[in-house]
């Protein structure tokens, strides 16, 4: 029997180039060989204050990028999140076992808390989905036995906390779930941001300079582009005192399937700015043919293939829940 991959995505921002390479891209290559379960994960989106009509169509925009990016209804289950009511159901039952102290160390929560508040004080303004997101986030996993899950590496916290809820569950109640494990892909783990090297690529970053969206028109990229922060001095080098140009070069790297060294080669005696050119070049034409399915996907399509996909889950997730129920002293 296939193992079976768990994954996705909020409907949240913009998708940007750091999602595809850190996640969707793996997930493309994974579909081949793992049963695949890709989902939208709307309720994990409206842990941050969302305007609804944006979320309804954020949700139908995120499935259309993963089937831009090459994610096959036909081998995959595609599904949108609040339509199997079971990860709501298993989220709370997990949050009577996990603790307030193991939640309050994840870094996600302690940025996002950051974000909703705008400082560093952790008050009585935090929403408290915020807090509670990775249980729900070890619900989806756990739900489908699922043994592995193709992330970017800012998600492993949240893994490794799913892995110990689901020991502490099983140690509790006998067997029960699956213990899943983290699957990053050491290319594009962490893309970081266009204006500021130190942070991750993010769909939520403040300043759209920070990322590139994969529904960018070429006129925002060369802008984007040409406004990337770079370190001093001039050269192409790919080291690590150069983290801004490491970037960029690492996402050149990835789109051109020209290792960095190559790049550095090619770049001798040259500056920034026909390497950033370049790289827009690269950037708008790995674009291209990704716009263009999106714009060939009606959103009824997009529909159909989310309720095929919740219609085909919903029976694993109710046969794992039930079990739960059951081992916890419910009534069915
Ligand atoms: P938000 O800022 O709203 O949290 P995000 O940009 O961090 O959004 P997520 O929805 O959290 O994106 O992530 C979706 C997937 O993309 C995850 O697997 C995550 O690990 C991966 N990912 C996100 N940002 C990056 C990045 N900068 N580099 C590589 N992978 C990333
Ligand atoms: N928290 C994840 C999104 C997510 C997820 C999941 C990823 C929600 N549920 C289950 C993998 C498996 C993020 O990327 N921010």
């Amino acid at each position: 029997m296939k193992k079976r991959i768990f994954s996705g995505v909020a409907p949240s921002g913009t998708i940007h180039i750091g999602n595809y390479l850190g996640a969707l891209k793996n997930w493309v290559k994974l579909q081949d060989e793992f049963e695949s379960i890709f989902c939208v994960v709307d309720m994990h989106a409206i842990t941050l204050p969302r305007d609804p009509e944006e979320l309804k169509r954020k949700t139908l925009d995120v499935a259309k990028i993963y089937l831009a990016s090459g994610i096959d209804p036909a081998k995959c289950s595609l599904f949108i999140q609040s339509h199997v009511s079971e990860h709501a159901e298993l989220s709370w039952i997990l949050n009577t076992i996990a603790k307030t102290g193991e939640l309050s160390r994840m870094t996600q929560f302690k940025d996002k808390s950051e974000l909703a508040t705008g400082n560093k004080d952790l008050s009585e303004s935090v929403p408290l989905g915020i807090f509670n997101y990775p249980i729900l986030m070890a619900a989806d996993i756990l739900l489908y036995d699922t043994n592995l899950v193709p992330v970017g590496e800012d998600q492993l916290q949240h893994i490794e906390l799913t892995r110990i809820l689901a020991k502490r569950f099983n140690n509790k109640f006998g067997e029960t779930f699956v213990i899943p494990e983290g699957h990053v892909q050491k290319e594009g783990m962490r893309i970081m941001g266009l204006d500021d090297p130190t942070k991750k690529m993010s769909k939520s970053a403040a300043s759209e300079y920070n990322y590139i969206a994969l529904t960018d028109d070429e006129e925002t990229v060369r802008r984007k582009i040409k406004k990337a922060v770079t370190d001093s001095g001039s050269e192409i080098v790919y080291r690590d005192d150069k983290p801004a140009l490491m970037n960029l070069i690492n996402i050149y790297s990835l789109l051109s399937d020209i290792s960095a060294k190559e790049i550095e080669k090619k770049y001798e005696g040259k500056g920034y700015a026909e390497f950033k050119s370049d790289l827009a070049d690269i950037v708008v034409e790995f674009l291209k043919p990704f716009q263009k399915k999106i714009a060939e996907l009606s959103d009824e399509k997009v529909l159909e293939i989310l309720l095929e996909g919740a219609k085909k889950v919903r029976p694993i997730a109710k046969t794992k829940l039930d079990e739960v129920k059951k081992k916890i002293g419910f009534i069915i």
